[in-house]
């Protein structure tokens, strides 16, 4: 069966990747394949390790297929390929690895707690790295953000964020709170709710009918006032006041929160105006609107702070994480929260559940050793305060790319840019991908494309040789390509 042929809107661009073609042979069942080392090779085996069972997520897959990008190594910077290749990493996984890859320290605890203690039940029992993560997490944030709920992915973040939400103004006394309103091009992940919240018509018009009561603030994104932007935009704070629209249109009496990314990352890097996260504040507050900053990319060093929050002096009642929390190198994900917050759950009876929510691997031990360890990584070699003085350097190698060929705009916050192309007619989100598979097949280095916007985000480990490395390669890619 042919699968439907895409030529979707992602924010007014299509999601549809080319693809160079390599050898390629048929498997035992008659799927076309590429050779490719075995995982297991060694181990006895009666079945071929070929490409065809793995269903790639959001990836265009005969693409892939046709041509892998496979990556067996990795270590800092760089990432190997199967033949050997040093492959350099731009985009620090997705925006994850932030103290770089394959980092001795967290290699080590990692190994460590697997001989130690591999599982402990998550609900009703724990173990004592949860407890320490915990209280790190909650020193590093902001104010009174002082209560962390873990899972394991920026997507259970998000959904455990809105549920609590919705379960404190419940318990409260509040049970008329039930609308929850996100941004156009924002992106929460790809759980129900945060695909509810989220605004990538391509996430969601595939899949029903979402939450109920769910509206949209606009996204601050405006090429004709901010075009080649370092940092935060000049223009758009006014933005936050839609907030008053929809306030007057559903009443505060139906408003849960507002959930936002202080800096869109998968819709191509779109920092917040500037002003306008204290605007958004200043009404959640007048309202009793509680205020989410989705922080699944900003935390962890990406802006140049622990969290955005802090970047901004803007504290959120519930703040997300991911990534960057073990530097990628397990799954874990969690809810940052207010004291008053946590307080107003912990009341009733003592044995009684009080927030009936939670994840078998909540906490997992293999992640919270991880984690720590990447705490203490961040701590000792001073990597957020690296981001922050790498900025201006990082910002001013982007924007050389202003005059290339087919760049549109250029947008940078922190250790993240965002690159606009033109779309070629009738093929829009073609020209990056080509691009991205172009960098990695003959310039080494690894670009996100999304859209027809190319990402940069490397590990906050990255040297002034290296950002100059990416912007070099990258500029000879887009031109190469064309
Ligand atoms: N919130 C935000 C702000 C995110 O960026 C998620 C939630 C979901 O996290 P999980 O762990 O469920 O994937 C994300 C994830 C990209 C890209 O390059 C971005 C993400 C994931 C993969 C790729 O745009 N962000």
């Amino acid at each position: 069966m042919r699968l439907r042929h895409y030529a979707d809107s992602w924010w007014g661009a299509s999601v549809l990747g080319g693809g160079l073609v390599a050898a390629a042979f048929h498997s035992h069942k008659g799927e076309r394949v590429v050779s490719m080392p075995s995982a297991s090779a060694g181990r006895a085996t009666a079945v071929p390790n070929d490409l065809s069972a793995y269903w790639l997520p959001f990836t265009p897959n005969r693409a892939f297929k046709a041509a892998p990008r496979l990556i067996v190594r990795a270590k800092n910077m760089h990432y190997y390929t199967p033949e050997g290749r040093a492959v350099l990493d731009g985009t620090a996984g997705l925006w994850c690895t932030n103290a770089g890859h394959n980092r001795e320290p967290i290699v080590e605890a990692i190994r460590a707690q697997a001989a130690e203690l591999d599982y402990a039940p998550a609900f009703q029992f724990s173990h004592p790295k949860a407890f320490e993560l915990a209280s790190r997490i909650a020193a590093l944030a902001p104010g009174d953000l002082d209560h962390v709920f873990f899972c394991n992915s920026g997507s259970e973040a998000v959904d455990t964020a809105l549920k609590i939400a919705l379960a404190f103004h419940n318990v409260r006394g509040e049970a008329s709170r039930t609308r929850l309103i996100g941004r156009e091009r924002g992106y929460h992940g790809v759980g129900f709710g945060g695909m509810s919240v989220g605004g990538i018509s391509p996430n969601r018009k595939y899949f029903g009918l979402h939450l109920a009561g769910v509206d949209h603030l606009p996204s601050t994104y405006n090429r004709e006032h901010q075009a080649f932007s370092k940092g935060e935009p000049q223009w758009g704070a006014h933005l936050a006041d839609e907030l008053e629209r929809l306030v007057a249109l559903h009443d505060a009496s139906t408003i849960a929160a507002v959930i936002v990314e202080p800096m869109s990352g998968s819709t191509g890097v779109l920092p917040a105006p500037q002003g306008y996260l204290q605007r958004l504040r200043a009404i959640c507050d007048k309202y009793g609107i509680l205020l989410i900053f989705d922080e699944v990319i900003t935390g962890f060093g990406r802006l140049g702070h622990a969290f955005a929050a802090e970047r901004y002096g803007v504290q959120p009642d519930l703040m997300t994480f991911a990534k960057g929390v073990t530097s990628g190198s397990a799954p874990m994900g969690g809810v940052v929260v207010r004291k008053p917050i946590y307080d107003a759950f912990m009341r009733g009876p003592e044995h009684v559940v009080e927030l009936f929510h939670g994840y078998t691997y909540s906490a997992h031990p293999l992640a919270c050793a991880a984690g720590l360890a990447a705490l203490d990584l961040y701590r000792d070699e001073r990597l957020f305060e690296r981001a922050k003085k790498l900025e201006p350097v990082w910002a001013d190698a982007a924007m050389t790319l202003k005059g290339v060929p087919n760049v549109l705009d250029i947008r940078t916050v922190g250790l993240t840019a965002g690159i606009d192309l033109a779309s070629r007619p009738d093929a829009v989100g073609r020209r990056a991908y080509a691009i991205m598979e172009h960098a990695f097949h003959k310039q080494d280095l690894v670009v996100r494309a999304s859209g027809e916007t190319l990402a940069l985000t490397p590990p906050l480990i990255v040297s002034e040789g290296e950002i100059e490395e990416i912007f070099g390669k990258l500029a000879a890619a887009i031109r190469t390509v064309g």
